[in-house]
């Protein structure tokens, strides 16, 4: 074989960000290019993401090692990956579908396919001598994305009151992405001496933003309001990300911190009067992933002013967003990598989103590692948002530093985008 192809393939279990086992696998190619991938798991997983195979011994690391899809890596998705050219990503990202055989990858678990999938690409980049963005460009211009960045956590991610998961700013009128973090950093800084200042828990949650107990999720919205103001940035605008199906039980929304439950249409009544108060431009999943029907009434009552993300409704997944974009249920989308499983299918829902108008906002978990493929491919594929977390805890800047790099890679090219890139219907 004289072409590059792989030569080895060797997984193992890592910890992730919230010290839950995660697979981590390494690809070598025959020139010796190292490759390396750490999947990330979520918590307010939507129901119809690929499988994340768990062993679910509860002797072991309370049911959550993932030693299966480690063992299923190295006894059959190695044999899959190598001998192939890691230059053609879909033809292995297909030949390890094949090998799993199922729709959802129950059978070998999307968090082994996805490793290997990943390592693969990140071997290709370091062989060519290239960063792994410039070796997933295709025929699109490469674009830093405008940080979403969560500096208050609320939801199954932080153990408060807050019922909305992710208030996070978005510094839609910076000139650069280095300006944009900024902002958004003094607004996390200024965040926590105002919390302090009102006796509140400095304490931060999974993705590293602060998780204060609030009387109601305005309250939120108005304390960093508050911040930005100190931090010279009044203009900041918001973007909220309410997990609603983690708030969604027999038919209603129940916000508990402010002792209400709401049907569907009220929630979008609700939503409409939060955006009209406060400078909030996106939300994302401000209703359940199985509630289409409301999902096509909160786009057409919001979908002009704002960007309306679907996250747990489309799940990365060609069929979901293909009815979302029929039923006109959306105008953006989030993209994670592990609700789908592979780079290739990635990339094609990214294209199937950009072709139809939405916008795109890649994003991490909220169970993550020390792996940076996000911020790639989001300067690859041209997405325009990222969704990373906060300002705080290695697992979220690491991702805000890999930008950081590829900024300075391309120097006077590196385009920065403002509003055009939101979704709009
Ligand atoms: C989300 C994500 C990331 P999780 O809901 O968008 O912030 O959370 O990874 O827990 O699904
Ligand atoms: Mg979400």
């Amino acid at each position: 074989m004289t072409e590059i192809h792989i030569q080895t393939v060797k997984a193992r279990s890592i910890l992730d960000s919230r010290g839950n086992p995660t697979v981590e696998v390494d690809v070598i190619l025959s020139d010796g290019s190292l490759g390396r991938a750490g999947v990330p798991s979520g918590a307010s997983t939507g129901t119809h993401e690929a499988v994340e195979l768990r062993d679910g011994n509860p002797k072991k690391y309370l049911g959550k090692s993932v030693d299966i899809a480690v063992q299923n890596i190295e006894s059959h998705l190695s044999k899959v990956a190598i001998g192939r050219n890691p230059n053609n990503q879909s033809a292995l990202d297909a030949a390890l579908l094949e090998a799993d055989g199922t729709e959802n990858k129950s059978n070998l678990g999307a968090n082994a396919i996805l490793g290997v999938s990943i390592a693969s690409a990140k071997a290709a980049a370091v062989s060519k001598g290239v960063s792994l963005f410039i070796h997933l460009q295709s025929d699109n211009t490469l674009i830093l994305p405008i940080p979403m960045m969560n500096i208050l956590n609320g939801g199954s991610h932080a153990d408060n009151n807050v019922d909305i998961q992710e208030f996070m700013v978005f510094p839609v009128g910076a000139q650069s992405f280095s300006e944009a973090l900024q902002c958004g950093t003094e607004i996390f800084h200024h965040l926590k001496s105002v919390l302090k200042s009102q006796g509140l828990n400095t304490s931060v949650g999974d993705e590293g933003g602060f998780a204060p107990n609030l009387r109601s999720n305005a309250e939120a919205v108005d304390i960093i309001l508050e911040a930005a103001e100190k931090a010279g940035h009044s203009d900041v605008s918001l973007a909220l990300d309410v997990a609603a199906s983690e708030i969604c039980k027999d038919g209603k929304y129940h916000l508990t911190s402010e002792n209400r439950s709401l049907t569907s249409e009220e929630m979008v009544v609700y939503l409409s009067k939060l955006i009209s108060q406060y400078p909030i431009i996106s939300v994302e999943d401000g209703l359940a992933e199985n509630d289409w029907s409301g999902w096509a009434l909160l786009t057409q009552e919001l979908g002009k002013k704002i960007q309306v993300v679907g996250d747990d409704l489309t799940v990365t997944n060609p069929k979901h967003l293909k009815r979302a974009i029929d039923e006109k249920s959306m105008n953006a989308i989030l993209i994670k990598l592990n609700q789908i499983g592979t780079l290739t299918e990635t990339l094609n829902v990214i294209k199937q989103a950009q072709s139809a108008g939405f916008g795109t906002v890649i994003s991490h978990r909220s169970g993550e590692t020390e792996d940076t493929t996000i911020a790639d491919v989001a300067v690859a594929v041209g997405a325009g948002q990222i969704k990373t977390g906060s300002a705080s805890r290695t697992d979220r800047t690491a991702k805000y530093n890999q930008l950081i790099r590829i900024e300075e890679e391309l120097g006077a090219s590196a385009a920065f985008p403002g509003t055009e890139v939101l979704g709009r219907s």
